[in-house]
């Protein structure tokens, strides 16, 4: 069996692009879904994932790979009420096995997820991409979140990890994280994943943790999952096979000194799911996303799908962020996940991989 090519979308009434669209896209043959209506901690109800189902039905998708479930703060701060948030996750679990879900992707960043400073940066060909610009991330998480913010309400958007009942309660979150140190976080993460493998086992799901995005302390707030040591780390601490990364390229290669391919290739077999994504950097140590092809940014993505090839890659994997490309811009697309780019990397993942697989064959 070959890798699984797959593609985020975020639902009905939800994502300007259609299953009718991204079925004209070849090679995909799942969707990337969610319920982002729900809260942190909600449980997922089977009627709710019914829904869903039907929806990809029509269209021939599978619904094998859940991004994501996402982890109540509680857990994360190691609060005594985690202990019934986890139970409701491990609901969750059981409801999505229902439905043959097989890898649920989720992260353990600390209040938030992804952290950019500019959403439709001019990349210089007239396209738009997600930018991080150093110095503007430093101290002042309230500017930050209300760029964000300001952005998500004007379009009326939501994203995940960005929920604004969250968002409203910053000051609070902070204070609640005070001694929550990298040590701490991560017996958290332990605690949570012993807790939910025994369901992930009688289930089949694999567990797929993302890494932190940028991989660095962002406000003073610790990050974990960051480079080669800490995946080695990770992998060890919780040593089951449903115990599994969503390797993000694009996320760890904010950090230029790491090498992706070398990590594919030591852990293929506990990565569940691959998300490729090009990064390039600039000297004062801003980077902006690029297109997925190889030399358009500093990631090494040839040399990234060479490891999964050379490793038999049977997983699943998507574009992670595009480009804004063609008139997509703010209040026509999500920031990062617009049709057109997406759909160019998924030809050139795939031409590449065609490649490596005809190589192998004539050998
Ligand atoms: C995603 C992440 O958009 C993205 O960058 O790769 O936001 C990812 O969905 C979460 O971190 C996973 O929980
Ligand atoms: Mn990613």
């Amino acid at each position: 069996m070959p890798m699984q090519m797959t593609f985020r979308w975020y639902g009905e009434g939800n994502d300007k692009i259609s299953l009718q669209d991204i079925k004209q896209i070849p090679g995909v043959t799942g969707i990337v879904w969610a319920l982002h209506d729900k809260m942190p901690g909600e449980v997922w109800t089977v009627e709710e994932i019914a829904k869903v189902k039907e929806q990809l039905d029509k269209y021939g998708f599978h619904m094998d790979v859940v991004e994501s479930v996402n982890v109540h703060d509680d857990i994360k701060i190691g609060l005594p009420t985690r202990d019934g948030y986890i139970e409701n996750y491990k609901t969750t679990i059981r409801n999505l096995a229902k439905f043959g879900v097989k890898v649920i992707c989720y992260n353990f960043m600390p209040i938030f997820d992804w952290t950019r400073s500019d959403l439709f940066h001019p990349v210089g060909d007239g396209s738009t991409a997600l930018y991080y610009q150093k110095d503007m991330i430093q101290d002042d998480y309230n500017a930050m979140a209300a760029y964000i913010l300001g952005f998500t309400e004007k379009f009326t958007l939501s994203f995940p990890g960005w929920e604004p009942e969250r968002m409203a309660k910053l000051d609070e979150l902070f204070r609640l994280y005070k001694d929550v140190d990298h040590e701490k976080l991560w017996a958290n993460l332990r605690y949570f994943l012993e807790a939910i493998m025994p369901t992930c086992e009688e289930t089949g799901i694999k567990m797929a943790i993302h890494m932190d995005d940028p991989p660095w302390d962002i406000f003073g707030l610790p990050r974990l999952l960051v480079d080669e040591p800490s995946i080695d780390k990770f992998l060890r601490m919780v040593d089951h096979p449903c115990n599994c990364l969503t390797l993000c390229s694009g996320s760890l290669n904010a950090n230029p000194d790491t090498n992706v391919a070398d990590i594919v290739r030591k852990h293929c077999d506990r990565i569940a799911f691959a998300h490729i994504r090009n990064v390039k950097h600039f000297e004062n140590g801003d980077f902006s996303e690029a297109s997925h092809r190889d030399c358009d940014g500093d990631t090494g993505i040839l040399e990234i799908l060479r490891a999964y090839h050379d490793s038999g890659y049977e997983g699943y994997i998507r574009p992670d962020h595009g480009r804004h490309l063609w008139g997509e811009g703010p209040g026509t697309v999500r920031p990062g996940y617009g049709l057109y780019d997406r759909a160019l990397g998924i030809m050139y993942m795939l031409g590449v991989w065609d490649m490596l697989d005809r190589l192998k064959e004539n050998q």
